[in-house]
């Protein structure tokens, strides 16, 4: 990656540490948990903007629940995904990617989604029911301006967690991910999403998930990091 940016002809300036990978083989769903947790809190108590790399969804659980205790009934969440990822149990676990926002949902953390192009039965049937806020992938293709980012803003709260499941966006730029859909966001899509959101709300704490690099084929990667820079640069206030 350049560390000059190629939208505001700055060099990006941030300061960023990396942490020691939070364990995860070996031990229960709760355990791991609880340190992503504690993890998060440890940085987010400290009034720094975190940054965590996926893997599974279900790590964004802990994370989200790090960003209520840290910053209270301010926070919602923004998820960027082309699943809903509602199901109460997928699996036979709670803890599954599936389940994801059902137990955001349990905390009472409100959830906005956009991008999305995929769900079942029970998970429409809740959106009916709970009037979920949901912005398909169907209908942000189909629009001529940018009513729906102002849309997306209006529904956050003050503070916002981000969580971009990396198959939001379309599986032609981004195929290295468990659960391709087709008919996902483009790049400058979602940069003009997030570049408005960051400018709207302060985003406290992101994370991208679901990457799953293909063998000799760098795209995935190198995706997933320009994005992670990207978040990291809107983020930053350098650009306001
Ligand atoms: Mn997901």
């Amino acid at each position: 990656m350049e560390s000059f940016d190629e939208e505001f002809f700055r060099p990006l300036g941030l300061r960023v540490q990396t942490l020691p990978a939070i364990k995860c083989r070996g031990t229960g769903v709760k355990t791991v948990f609880s340190r992503i947790r504690n993890a998060a809190e440890a940085v987010m108590m400290n009034n720094r903007f975190l940054m965590s790399l996926g893997g599974e969804h279900s790590i964004t659980v802990p994370l989200a629940e790090a960003a209520r205790s840290v910053h209270g009934k301010d926070i919602c969440v923004l998820n960027l995904d082309s699943h809903l990822d509602l199901r109460d149990c997928f699996n036979n676990s709670l803890f599954s990617h599936g389940c994801v926002f059902r137990r955001i949902m349990d905390m009472h953390i409100p959830v906005i989604h956009a991008g999305i192009r995929s769900l079942c039965r029970e998970e429409y049937d809740l959106v009916r029911r709970n009037h979920l806020d949901v912005f398909w992938a169907r209908d942000i293709h189909s629009t001529k301006n940018d009513n729906w980012i102002r849309a997306i803003v209006r529904r956050l709260k003050k503070k916002v967690y981000l969580s971009i499941d990396i198959d939001v966006l379309d599986p032609s730029i981004m195929p290295g991910t468990g659960t391709p859909e087709p008919g996902g966001l483009a790049w400058h899509t979602v940069l003009k999403l997030l570049r408005q959101v960051c400018l709207a709300r302060k985003v406290v704490a992101a994370d991208i998930v679901e990457v799953i690099p293909l063998p000799d084929i760098p795209v995935c990667e190198y995706v997933a990091a320009k994005l992670a820079l990207k978040v990291m640069t809107y983020c930053s206030g350098n650009f306001r």
